[in-house]
């Protein structure tokens, strides 16, 4: 048998594996534009207002003329993880899209490796891609997301609605009016934009207008720093806070892991953990009691179902985090997050309701206080021409 021979024969034991699986789906295209979305109300976050939602929309199309669909953004801009639309944009278009080219986006794998050889960090723009390229992998098989990560092991999840107004009054107005439509019994207050005494204040003001019908989150995105919040915990815990997040800034785990240790209140951890090293080291720290899991902060499905692993090997139950996705990312959380075992903390997969509208034709359901997922293959999503032409960002 000749050196070439074999060379061929190793090469053709490839194809039974990938036979009658998806096909090779190599790609021509990845097409990508933001949109500017309208949001319910203003939303104060501890260092910066959002009045506007923007996005950006990744088409990733093959040779065979099939097309996946992901998303990336961040909560308000750049301020919450360094990326901003305008930044995915950029990278996509200038690196990944180039080096992706001529690659079968079915390997996912391949794909991730190839982006992380010309492009270090950047993990919200690579998991807008990454998203893009299982949306074509389960339509290439006609099989929902959720049945390439092992299948769903809930149907819906419950989900927590956003307090930012910033003002008591609105704050309980807004959580009432949810109560009573059957969409949230529990609830996120964005703190750090005032003094931790006014806050606390319009904190306890909450937690009595909604007299035990309602359960609080509190997440100051890590605007404290130790000394504030170990003053603040024995008060949050007589409010009644069940998860307090991210109180420090994401460099100081230490600071986290004492706080931690007290407690008070159980701590958890979101934007001091990006990557699965960054969760491994909260796991050693003990710097967290639970992860907020976020598909985009993570760069992907597949790391954060790393994640997802790292904390079930710790014992350390998760929540399902938003990044205040549209109907595309936040259905491509919901796959992942049907599949998680210890994602046993909840979820605040909300942005549908609090955008204004949406760029898919059937936005996701939400009802019965949970948020259910969307049907059919791939992400179960599609998108919406018209809407995608009426809020592109033209300049
Ligand atoms: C964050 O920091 O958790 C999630 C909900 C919300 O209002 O902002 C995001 C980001
Ligand atoms: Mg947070």
């Amino acid at each position: 048998m000749s050196h070439a021979h074999e060379h061929d024969a190793t090469a053709s034991a490839y194809v039974p594996f990938s036979r009658g699986g998806p096909g090779r789906q190599i790609i021509r295209e990845i097409a990508t534009e933001i949109v500017d979305l309208p949001i319910q109300r203003a939303h104060k976050f501890a260092s910066n207002t959002m009045h506007h939602a923007s996005h950006l929309i990744v088409r990733v199309r093959t040779d065979e003329g099939l097309e996946g669909i992901g998303e990336g953004t961040t909560p308000g801009g750049p301020w919450w993880g360094g990326e901003s639309v305008e930044t995915m944009k950029a990278i996509i278009d200038s690196y990944l899209a180039p080096t992706l080219a001529g690659e079968d986006a079915t390997r996912i794998g391949r794909v991730l490796e190839k982006m992380d050889r010309v492009a270090a960090r950047n993990a919200f723009a690579k998991a807008a891609v990454e998203m893009a390229c299982h949306d074509l992998l389960g339509k290439a098989l006609g099989v929902p997301v959720c049945d390439l990560l092992g299948g769903p092991i809930r149907e819906s999840l419950p989900v927590l609605w956003t307090l930012a107004a910033g003002d008591a009054k609105r704050d309980i107005a807004e959580a009432e009016q949810k109560l009573e439509a059957g969409l949230h019994a529990r609830f996120k207050v964005k703190v750090g934009a005032a003094d931790v005494d006014g806050e606390l204040e319009r904190l306890a003001r909450i937690s009595e207008a909604l007299g035990g019908r309602a359960d609080l989150v509190v997440d100051p995105n890590g605007s404290w720093d130790e000394l504030k919040a170990m003053r603040a915990l024995p008060r949050l815990r007589e409010i009644g806070v069940t998860l307090l997040e991210q109180p420090l800034p994401a460099w100081d785990l230490d600071g986290m892991a004492r706080l931690t240790g007290k407690g008070l209140v159980p701590i958890m951890a979101d934007e001091c953990m990006h990557t699965v090293h960054d969760a491994l080291a909260v796991v050693e720290r003990r710097a967290a009691h639970v992860f907020s899991l976020k598909v985009l902060k993570s760069g992907g499905i597949t790391r954060t179902h790393k994640t997802a692993a790292v904390a079930e090997a710790a014992g350390i139950p998760c929540y399902g985090g938003t990044c205040l996705e549209t109907s595309i990312g936040t259905a491509a959380s919901m796959h992942l997050f049907s599949t998680l075992p210890n994602l046993t903390e909840g979820s605040e997969l909300f942005s549908p309701l609090f955008l204004s509208d949406d760029v898919v034709e059937e936005p996701l359901e939400f009802r019965d206080f949970d948020v259910w997922p969307p049907e059919g293959p791939g992400l179960g999503v599609a998108l919406d021409e018209e809407k995608l032409g009426h809020y592109r960002r033209r300049s």
